[in-house]
């Protein structure tokens, strides 16, 4: 037995001391891009991301809807891996075929369809706009758009045909295949549409150019896309169906894959590693863990992982602490693990960044775990309240809440991650509600400004000098007092 020397302590047990604040720090100067791969020092990662944050790998967070809006902004999910390997390859699909500015043509109908039924489709899909096929099948021939400005069940009848109200493709402005992005956004300016629809010499549609994703595209510039522009998306794996589960995402396009387990200490993540690199070398990206020390770190690291999760017992809605009596303070483990990390950088010249995973209750704790060393963050509870979040959007006593629970949780039975043996003996997770907070558009915004006031204040305009430079303090028990009763709080809505 060996007890460690320091208490195990938390991102809300310390507070960022300023730094000098020069001219250079300005809000468009502060440059938050991460690398999210191993790579050796000097050289650039393979993968980058401009916005530090990562969705976490669970049922409640991490649907094709979630990943393409964070891509959007510049992060990327983890699409969880708690379910059949052709239902999470057919996820990741589905984010890799969302092209940045072309979406792909997946809503169809039949001219001879009611507007009721136009409605529901677009009701039940959330899209804006169907797209109008003789068969009303995706490869049908186009025949024009229908939205739900073209109708208005005042004026028009549940019944009266899709054809009475489309807008003719004859009367259309289309594009070309091929066409690149910002000839396709030219044209749609210019024929003053709303939609532009891309259409083959066969006479049928590939992709659909969306005024609404051009503002989105000029609001975040940073999108995470690959060479060929598509949005980049991760995907959880598990140490047992790895074999099949592996190659299903390789194919579907998975840009990195993880390891999910919430201790990652282990001969079966050393075995997937392995596997990886035998079987693809360095063309498939992949991150293990989670780890709390040190030793975890290195044998992780030293099996070849691309990226290292840190954290156990931490996230918002884990029980492991108390039902297993494992885990560690995020912010003690992190500073162990950073260590170690600059260690093996100097020892072998290879950069090997960490995700820091769970914890995160206030946008606060972001600026600290950075402080901390982390490369990147890893979110549940934070992107579970938002619009684009799979979750179900509740009401319960006049408050708007958004249902999150646990991947340990007898919800979500998540075997592959918490089970013992083939079963789920005991939770680790429990399965609750957080606050719905709109969308993740907005909040990313508002959470990535409060981030780079912090930096600014600290007098740094990168993350990792940023980590470099931070002065970090622990708070007293009676600062917490004092902050929490110092003022009677009123009601009224407040900006971020
Ligand atoms: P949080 O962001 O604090 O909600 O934490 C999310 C993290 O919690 C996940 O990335 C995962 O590591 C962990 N998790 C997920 N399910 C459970 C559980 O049921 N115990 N824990």
């Amino acid at each position: 037995m060996r007890i460690l020397p320091e208490i195990s302590r938390t991102f809300g047990e310390y507070l960022l001391v300023p730094n000098l604040t020069d001219e250079t720090c300005t809000p468009d100067n502060v440059d938050l891009s991460t690398p999210l791969v191993r790579h050796p020092v000097g050289e650039e990662s393979p993968i980058r991301i401009a916005t530090p944050l990562v969705s976490a790998i669970m049922g409640a967070v991490s649907s094709p809807q979630l990943a393409i809006a964070l891509a959007q902004v510049g992060g990327i999910s983890f699409v969880h891996q708690n379910q059949p390997i052709d239902e999470q390859a057919a996820m990741v699909s589905a984010v890799k075929k969302h092209k940045a500015g072309f979406r792909h043509n997946d809503v169809n109908i039949k001219p001879t369809a009611t507007l009721g039924e136009a409605d529901a489709l677009l009701r039940s899909t959330g899209r804006a706009v169907a797209v109008v096929t003789d068969d009303g099948t995706p490869p049908g021939a186009f025949l024009g758009l229908i939205t739900a400005q073209d109708f208005n069940f005042h004026r028009h009848r549940v019944d009266d045909s899709v054809e009475s109200r489309m807008r003719r493709g004859a009367e259309l402005v289309t594009g070309t295949p091929g066409m690149s992005l910002s000839t396709a956004n030219e044209l749609l300016w210019d024929s003053r549409q709303d939609v532009l629809p891309i259409v083959g010499a066969d006479g049928r549609v590939t992709a659909l150019v969306q005024r609404r994703d051009y503002e989105l595209h000029k609001q975040f510039s940073y999108e995470s896309v690959d060479d060929h522009k598509q949005f980049r998306v991760g995907a959880g794996v598990n140490t047992r169906d790895y074999r099949e589960r592996i190659p299903a995402l390789v194919e579907a396009g998975a840009d990195v894959l993880c390891l999910d387990s919430s201790d990652g200490y282990s001969v079966w993540q050393r075995e997937v590693l392995e596997f990886v690199r035998k079987e693809y070398g360095d063309a498939v990206r992949i991150g293990a863990g989670n780890v709390v020390d040190a030793r975890g770190f290195e044998y992780l690291a030293d099996a070849g992982a691309d990226f290292v999760k840190v954290g156990i017992g931490g996230g918002s809605i884990c029980i492991t602490r108390d039902q297993k009596g494992i885990g560690r303070g995020q912010a003690s483990a992190l500073a162990e693990i950073v260590a170690a990390r600059d260690a093996y950088t100097q020892r072998t010249g290879m950069y090997v960044p960490l995700c820091s995973d769970g914890g995160v209750l206030h946008d606060s704790h972001m600026a600290i775990a950075f402080a901390f060393g982390a490369d990147f963050l890893m979110l549940g509870r934070y992107f579970a309240r938002f619009t684009e979040s799979p979750a179900p959007l509740v009401k319960i006593r006049g408050q708007a809440l958004k249902e999150y629970w646990g991947e340990g949780s007898a919800r979500a039975r998540n075997v592959a991650r918490y089970g013992q043996g083939t079963e789920l003996h005991f939770e680790e997770g429990v399965d609750g509600y957080v606050p719905y907070a709109g969308s993740l558009y907005d909040n990313v915004k508002v959470t990535l400004a409060k981030l780079r006031s912090t930096m600014i204040s600290c007098g740094s305009t990168t993350l990792r000098r940023f980590h470099d430079t931070a002065t970090l303090v622990q708070v007293s028990q009676q600062t917490f007092v004092q902050n929490s009763e110092d003022v009677e709080r009123n009601e009224r809505p407040t900006v971020g």
